[in-house]
């Protein structure tokens, strides 16, 4: 897509292994010099306990919310990308990673294709990805009725999410 409608989309980061904070700078310069994404919105990080069946250290999350003329599927593999480019080594589903990058939202559309699901669909119930994304857009329709705000105030686990000043 070129020239047409820019889309507000958001996306998740989430980092648990080396210098997360440089991780996820850097992740977030190489989306940002990529043509076709605008970054509008930059939450704050948040250290959040690591979510699913894998102990591993705690997360730093953030979100992102941009304006995009790429296409879902394109986004996700520059997303994919730069995750590669980080040097993120794939093994262990929900394991611990340089860089995790999610795309949760792209405007209002939802998409189900292979390899891509929009909105992401555990975002609701990720008091990781809520937060963050809630000082940012609020108002964004996560699929299931309900915005980021509603949801956010009956998710577990809230309370766990602590705000980062560096
Ligand atoms: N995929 C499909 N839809 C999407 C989407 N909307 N966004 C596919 C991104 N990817 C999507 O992802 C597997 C495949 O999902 C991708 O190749 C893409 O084609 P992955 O990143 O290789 O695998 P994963 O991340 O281990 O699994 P999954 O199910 O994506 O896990 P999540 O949901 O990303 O969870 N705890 C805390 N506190 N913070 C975290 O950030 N992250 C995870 C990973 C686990 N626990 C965490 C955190
Ligand atoms: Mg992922």
């Amino acid at each position: 897509m070129s020239g047409g409608t820019r889309v507000r989309a958001a996306l998740g980061l989430g980092s648990n292994l080396g210098d997360t904070s440089a991780n996820l700078a850097e992740a977030l310069a190489r989306l940002s010099a990529t043509p076709g994404i605008d970054i509008v919105a930059r939450s704050s990080d948040y250290r959040t306990p690591p979510w699913g069946p894998v102990p591993q250290d705690d997360y730093r999350n953030a979100c992102v919310v941009i304006e995009t003329d790429l296409a879902p599927a394109d986004l996700l593999a520059r997303c994919l990308e730069v995750e590669k480019e980080l040097g993120r080594v794939r093994d262990v589903r929900w394991g611990p990673r340089t860089i995790d990058i999610d795309l949760l939202l792209y405007g209002e559309a939802k998409v189900d294709e292979e390899g891509l699901t929009v909105p992401h669909p555990r975002m609701g119930e990720r008091a990781f990805v809520l937060v963050p994304l809630a000082e940012i857009w609020p108002e964004a329709p996560i699929g299931d009725g309900r915005s980021v705000r509603e949801a956010l105030a009956t998710c577990a686990g809230r309370d766990e999410i602590m705000l980062l000043d560096d």
